[in-house]
């Protein structure tokens, strides 16, 4: 496990970002100030106000403990988003188990990676599937479903958390090799949450429609940690739906709405736009904001959506101003206590200067947001000095705005969502047809990037269709990770040491190329 962070503190208000401890003991405060505040919604639960929030996390808290889960377990979560898997997610954080959100449309051989990474002492998973994978990955762990169906008890010791503690291992994938666990603690969380509050006024008398997935720093870290933070109350939906999210902001009165690009550029085809010009604020996040997506939204709806930049490992980085200029395009400057440096690949952000204004460089961070480590993968993280390398490149404009100009690895990000192309080359590798694949990402105005086979095919075959790609990996890679198009290649492009040169393969495969397409999207 990697241990405190050890990280020297960023400039600025960085220490002062996690002067209250941790993220329970601000819900605790808010808890105890006015138990009878409403705070979240749920379709089946309705309202549920602050004080049965902590009740509820208290009693479920109890149960886990009882059942002999003990602090710095590992307990992966997984169920619809609402109010009982906050609950359980709270309950966690509150008694210093260390969550490991799993997102729910992974299938067993991704699952069994994470069981077998985390080592996790229990899993509150609703799927059953899902469950009796995690029963044959890890026999002794304790598996219940978000209704935590057990025993009740006492946990001795609730909101007592220490800010280098681990409080979430957020699987997330490298270039090469299978996913990495990035161990938040609860500094991080606390840190993430109180920049997000200051840099866009986050309040009590905030809504949040939250229709992300609570399984991913954005819908998790951002709109819970932030709304339970603020002490600000929000409405959540299971599932993403334009005319849902339009009539929860009427009903509920809501002032934000966080959301993908895919999300808004639903948003963008819906007559119902408009409506949204209710909102305070709309945020924007997990993949490019396309411009024009940005100005059509001002035109429909007077909202100027604020697009904003962070990771997994980092909860948030860069924001576009709350009051002032939000450059379409851009994701802004450094949050409250987020040091970034733009650097010539590498250069060390100890010992070189940054790259001129206008000139691209690899982004590196450092501030309390930023995590510990991977989980058991010692020297991959973040430097000792605190400095992480996110991999991504940017530049500034002369006003300071950061523009991202694309990530140095091979990441596809597809619906807000990241696919290694390497993950799903290995799983289609042995489709009889295939002779080589090669995936990469294609623009797409709904997904922004669609994920795409190049397929040399075997002698004497034909390249597959996508949809016979698609059920070749079916039972082994999440449906966002399926190939959703095909493009036959004579063969795959390379340089001279054999490296494949993925920027070329629109190229080889020309633009007259046949494509095929799944039908369903
Ligand atoms: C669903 N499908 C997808 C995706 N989502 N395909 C590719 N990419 C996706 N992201 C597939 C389904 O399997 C289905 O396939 C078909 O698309 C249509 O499904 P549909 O019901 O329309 O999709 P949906 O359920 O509405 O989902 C679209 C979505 C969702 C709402 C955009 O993908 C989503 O919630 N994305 C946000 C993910 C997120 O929270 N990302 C944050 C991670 P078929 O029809 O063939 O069966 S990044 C992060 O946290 C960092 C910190 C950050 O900066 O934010």
């Amino acid at each position: 496990m990697s241990g405190p962070t050890g990280h020297p503190r960023a400039g600025g208000d960085a220490g002062e970002l996690t002067a209250a401890g941790s993220l329970p003991a601000t819900w605790r405060e808010h808890a105890v100030g006015h138990p009878d505040r409403p705070c979240l919604h749920d379709p089946v639960a309705g309202w549920t106000t602050r004080g049965q929030l902590a009740a509820a996390g208290a009693e479920v808290a109890g149960r886990l403990y009882a059942a002999g889960l003990r602090r710095g377990d590992r307990v992966l979560l997984s169920a619809p988003s609402g109010v009982a898997l906050v609950a359980a997610h709270t309950a966690c954080l509150r008694m210093g188990l260390v969550v490991v959100p799993v997102n729910a449309a992974l299938r067993r051989r991704e699952v069994a990676h994470i069981v077998a990474d985390a080592s996790p002492r229990g899993a509150v998973i609703d799927d059953p599937g899902m469950q009796s994978w995690v029963r044959q990955a890890e026999p002794d762990a304790l598996v219940c479903t978000s209704a935590v169906d057990l025993p009740p008890g006492n946990a001795p010791s609730l909101d007592d958390l220490d800010g280098d503690e681990p409080a979430i291992l957020g699987y997330t994938s490298g270039t090469t090799g299978a996913p990495k666990g990035a161990v938040l603690t609860h500094a991080n969380l606390l840190a993430g949450a109180e920049a997000l509050r200051r840099a866009w006024g986050w309040s009590e008398s905030d809504r949040l429609v939250l229709a992300l997935p609570l399984f991913h720093i954005h819908g998790l870290g951002v709109g819970l940690h932030g709304t339970l933070h603020s002490g600000a109350s929000a409405v959540l939906q299971p599932s993403f739906d334009s005319d849902a999210v339009i009539d929860a902001v009427r009903e509920h009165r809501a002032t934000l709405f966080f959301g993908v690009p895919t999300m808004y550029n639903r948003i963008a085809g819906n007559p119902r736009a408009p409506e949204l010009a209710a909102l305070r604020l709309a945020v924007s996040g997990s993949a490019p904001l396309p411009a024009d997506l940005h100005r059509r939204l001002e035109e429909n709806t007077g909202l100027a959506v604020l697009e904003r930049y962070g990771m997994t490992e980092t909860v948030m980085l860069v924001s576009n101003p709350l009051d002032g200029d939000r450059r379409p395009g851009s994701v802004g400057f450094p949050l409250p206590g987020v040091e970034l440096r733009l650097l010539e690949p590498g250069h060390s952000p100890a010992a070189d200067p940054e790259v001129p204004a206008g000139a691209p460089g690899e982004i590196w961070v450092r501030g309390p947001n930023v995590f510990a480590g991977y989980w058991r993968r010692p020297g991959a993280g973040p430097r000792a000095d605190g400095w992480f390398c996110t991999g991504d490149v940017g530049r500034r404009d002369a006003d300071g705005y950061l523009y991202l100009e694309g990530r140095s690895g091979e990441v596809i990000i597809t619906g807000g969502l990241n696919v290694y192309p390497r993950e799903v080359e290995e799983q289609l590798a042995d489709h009889p047809a295939i002779a080589e694949v090669v995936v990469a990402g294609r623009p797409d105005e709904q997904w922004g990037e669609l994920v795409t086979a190049y397929v040399v095919p075997a002698p004497g075959r034909r390249a597959p269709s996508a949809d016979e790609l698609r059920s070749h990996v079916a039972e082994r890679l999440a449906p966002y990770k399926h190939p959703r198009a095909v493009v036959p290649l004579e063969a795959v492009p390379r340089n001279a040491l054999g490296k494949v040169q993925r920027h070329l393969l629109g190229e080889v495969a020309g633009p007259e190329a046949p494509l095929t397409e799944v039908q369903s999207t």
